[in-house]
């Protein structure tokens, strides 16, 4: 059986982070935790939690860097570890460890498997889903439908973080954006590599809807033209085309990210 590590991006989870890791260590012993730069005591909990159980690692990013640059982080830690594969998982409950298995299981099935399994809350309904915010399906729903016809793929939820990944996907893949948008980058490399993606359902989950992005990408249209942007500059850095599209050059797609400044 392949050996995968499982890896949670954490920023500012204190209320979470002890449950949420006792859940994922039923399922796996291989714990790794990303702390991203928290401020509100996580810190203090995980040292805790290694001085008294000693039963997860822990990385800590001197400063909050983002979503996509923990992620960047566990992917080097699977790596260098030697691990066959990488199973991501968020810690703010959101998602179950409980599936756990099944990704690991899909992962490593030769047939059924692929490079990346992706975690999809639309595939199929679960009992106590949320109802998703409004802006939050409809861009959801808005940039999978232009990856698809992008990347000739056929996703149906472009941006959970409930993941396993190959060792040869974590080789393919050189993440360089640090925010919420690196699923996207994600999707252009693994589409120019012809790495295998399946999807497997899970329940969609929103527990604290006070929780926002932060900043600019809280205005959903702003939020969509940022996207749309790491699409465009992530295809032209791979030099994606599909057949049909003509070329597109990075310089006149920059300018019309209204994040390209900003870290996000
Ligand atoms: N917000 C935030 N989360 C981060 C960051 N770095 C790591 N994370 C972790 O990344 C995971 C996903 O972040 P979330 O803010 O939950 O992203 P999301 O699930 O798309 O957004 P919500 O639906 O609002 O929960 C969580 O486990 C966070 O703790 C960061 O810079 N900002
Ligand atoms: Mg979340």
């Amino acid at each position: 059986m392949p050996r995968f590590l499982t890896a949670l991006p954490v920023f500012n989870e204190a209320t979470h982070v002890d449950g949420v890791l006792d859940e994922v260590l039923r399922h796996t012993a291989d714990v790794c935790v990303v702390d991203d730069g928290s401020t509100d005591g996580t810190a203090r909990i995980l040292a805790d939690r290694i001085e008294a159980r000693g039963d997860v690692r822990v990385v800590r990013h001197p400063r909050n860097l983002g979503y996509g640059a923990a992620l960047a982080t566990a992917f080097r830690e699977a790596l260098a570890g030697g691990w066959d594969g990488l199973v991501t998982i968020d810690c703010d409950g959101q998602h179950q460890p409980r599936l756990i298995p099944e990704f690991l299981a899909l992962a490593s099935d030769p047939v059924r498997g692929a490079d990346i399994v992706s975690g999809s809350r639309y595939l199929r309904r679960f009992p106590g889903d949320s109802q998703p915010p409004e802006a939050r399906r409809r861009i959801n729903a808005t940039i999978t439908a232009e990856i698809n016809a992008r990347l000739g793929l056929s996703i149906t939820d472009a941006f959970c973080g409930f993941k396993a990944y190959s060792r040869r996907a974590l080789a393919a893949l050189a993440i360089t954006e640090t925010g919420y948008a690196m699923p996207l980058e994600v999707w252009v490399q693994a589409a120019a590599a012809g790495l295998s993606i399946v999807e497997l359902p899970v329940p969609l989950l929103y527990l604290d809807l006070s929780r926002s992005f932060g900043g600019a990408l809280d205005d959903a249209e702003t939020r969509l033209a940022h996207y749309r942007a790491v699409l465009d500059r992530a295809e032209a850095a791979v030099g994606w085309r599909l057949p049909a599209a003509p070329p597109l050059s990075a310089a006149n797609r920059a300018s019309q990210d209204p994040l390209a400044a900003a870290h996000c």
